[in-house]
Order: structure tokens, then sequence, then C-alpha cells
């Protein structure tokens, strides 16, 4: 299988849900989220400059940066958009089926050892990441991809400073030569192509910022509420939506993940919401990826069966069976449903 294309230029396409049934998704089958055309960084010059509030500016080759101590960490990565072709009324932006997600193994430098040798300033409150790709967001408006964390998430011991992906050097598409990787939050903070981090003294005001990835109008959630951590979630990696199947017993099975907290239950419908039976939790490949998850389910009629999954973490969120309008589009965790047929 391939990857779905949603938009050639930039670049944007989700794995079939068939192929995220492995703990570790392969870089090929991997989901891509670019939102300016890739840009191609020659490794022989590269620098990565940090500045702001700091002791001391750095400017560090790419192989400056290779030589901190190495972590390598499997983490899930999750589009805050992942979900939003299912919202209704439909709202702009790219048409995310489920598939817009994956767990891949990330080497990498705590990034808090590359702040630390700059020296972070008593006055910084904020790490600001600018990729090297920008574009317009608006006619005459040309802005870099650029987003901020709170220091505290980026001395986090699991925030990380990427060089490879699945044991190779990240492919031009995920980042080449390094990317931030934010386990637990939506992977919009994990910012690709990184060229510069500067330290800040007030809150980042930039376009993906205070613009963008902003809970605006969803139901329970104050008005422009930053996207941060991934929301619980579980799909269902087979039976695939408007498969046939014969009389069983078949596996039900897909991951599950929680930004917030871990996963503690998944249940399973196989009428459409009527009743719930617990599914049996697997081995996840690392505390801040997906679990997987599987039941055995034996149909006891013919025709048409609504399967559902439903996570829940142990941070008490469960999944809505209603879905969660918002404006943009984001965290849309509603319960997957997979309609098969049984013959
Ligand atoms: N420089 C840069 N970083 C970026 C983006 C981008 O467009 N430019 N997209 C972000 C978003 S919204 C997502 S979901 C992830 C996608 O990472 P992936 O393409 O490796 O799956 O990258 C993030 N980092
Ligand atoms: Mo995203």
């Amino acid at each position: 299988m391939r990857l779905r294309t949603l938009e050639e230029n930039p670049f944007n396409a989700e794995t079939p849900l068939p192929e995220l049934s492995r703990t570790i998704t392969s870089t090929e089958l991997f989901y891509v989220r670019t939102h300016f055309n890739v840009p191609g960084l020659d490794p022989a010059t590269y620098r990565l400059e940090v500045d702001g509030a700091v002791g001391a500016p750095l400017e560090l080759s790419l192989q400056e940066v290779l030589a901190f101590p190495a972590r390598r960490i499997a983490a899930t990565l999750e589009c805050a958009g992942n979900g939003r072709a299912r919202l209704e009324p439909p709202v702009p932006g790219v048409r995310w089926g489920f598939g817009a997600v994956g767990t891949a193994h990330f080497t990498g430098t705590p990034l808090r050892h590359v702040l630390e040798r700059a020296g972070v300033g008593t006055a910084a409150v904020e790490a600001l990441f600018i990729g090297a790709d920008r574009g317009e967001v608006e006619p005459g408006r040309r802005v870099a991809f650029e987003r901020s964390l709170p220091l505290a998430m980026a001395l986090h011991p699991d925030t990380l400073l990427a060089w490879e992906m699945n044991a190779e050097p990240l492919s031009p598409l995920h980042g080449f030569p390094l990317r931030l990787v934010v386990p637990r939050w939506y992977a919009v903070a994990s910012v690709k192509w990184l060229k510069r981090i500067r330290l800040l003294t007030e809150r980042f005001q930039g376009h993906y910022q205070t613009e963008k990835y902003l809970y605006e109008g969803e139901a329970e959630t104050p008005d422009k509420t930053p996207v941060t951590t991934m929301r619980v979630r579980a799909v269902i990696t087979t039976p695939s939506e408007g498969s046939t199947v014969g009389s069983g017993p078949h596996e039900i099975a897909g991951m599950a993940w929680s930004g917030d907290a871990p996963v503690h239950e998944v249940e399973v419908s196989v009428d459409g919401g009527r009743s719930w039976r617990d599914a049996e939790l697997g081995t996840p490949p690392s505390e801040i990826a997906w679990i997987p998850w599987r039941i055995l389910w034996t149909p006891t009629s013919q025709g048409e069966h609504l399967l559902m999954a439903r996570a829940s973490d142990a941070a008490g969120h469960i999944q809505p069976l209603r879905q969660a309008w918002n404006a943009q589009g984001y965290g849309n965790n509603v319960v997957h449903q997979v309609g098969v047929k049984v013959n």
C-alpha cells in the first residue's frame, strides 16, 4: 500500500489504516504534513542557530549536533487535523481521515542539552523553533513555519532534537536534517527542517500560534484554547471499512493513544454502540507511544454491522460518541466507526 495523497502542493498525505496495524510505522508509509514546499537543506553548510535569551549564542554544524548524547525513543505523532474530514458542518483545511498518525523510532539528543550548552537566561519563558520552510499565509504576507513551546516543555527530557527516523537519517519530507520531536503534543509542535531556536522572554505571537492551531467555537472548551496535547483516541485498523467477512471468529484490532495520560481502557462495540466489551491491551513500543489492542468477535447474525472502538485514559478522558466541532477542525477524537458486512 501507499500513502493516500490529499494535496500535491504542498504535499499532504495520510496512511491507509491497515498500515497502522504494526506498532512501528515505516517511514515510507508515515503520514506527511507540510504547509509549504519542502526546503532542500545542504548538510555540509547546514547550521543550527541558538540565540535570544541565552548566555552565549550557538551556531552548530550538523556534526556538532550529532556529537551531543543520543537517545532513541518510539514516539507517536498525530496531526491535530486528524479526523477533520468527519466534522459536520465541514470546515476548511486538509481533509484528513484518521490516517494522520504514526509511530516511529526517533534518534536525537534531548533538546535540553543544547539549550544548556547555550545557557538558559533567567528571563526566558519560551523557546521558539523556526523551520527553513516559508510561504504566504495571505496575499503579501510571508512567514516561516515557526512554533514555540513553554520553557518547561522545551527542557522536558522527552523533547528531542532528532536526526534519525527508524534508524535512518530523516527523509526530506520528515524534516532532514534536523527536527524537533515533542511527544504527547499534537505534531504541529514537532517543527521540521529546524534552522533556529530562539529563547523568548515573552510568549510568541506568530501566525501558527495565535491565528491557527486554536480551538475556536468548541462547546465546553474556552474559546481560542491553543492546541497542545493529543486527545485520547482509538483507531480500528482491522477490519477495514466496507469489508465483507465470513462467520468468524474475527479479530477487531487497532491502536490507541492519548497525550494526557496512558491509555487505560479500549472498549469495543459490535452493535452500533448499544453494548461494549473491553479489548485486550498489548504492549506499547514505549511509554510515549500508542498501545495495540484487540478483541475477538464472532458475529451472531448476517448483514451490516457497525463496529466501534472507544478509548479512555488514566486521566479520565474518554472519546466522545458525537464530534466536538470547532471552526479550524482540530482534535476531532470522535469514536471511530467501521461498517462491515457479514455473510
Ligand atoms: N517546518 C515545518 N515543521 C512542521 C510542519 C511544517 O509544515 N513545517 N508541519 C507540522 C505539522 S502540522 C505536523 S502534523 C507534523 C507532521 O510531521 P510529519 O510530516 O513528519 O508526519 O510536522 C509539523 N512540523
Ligand atoms: Mo498537523
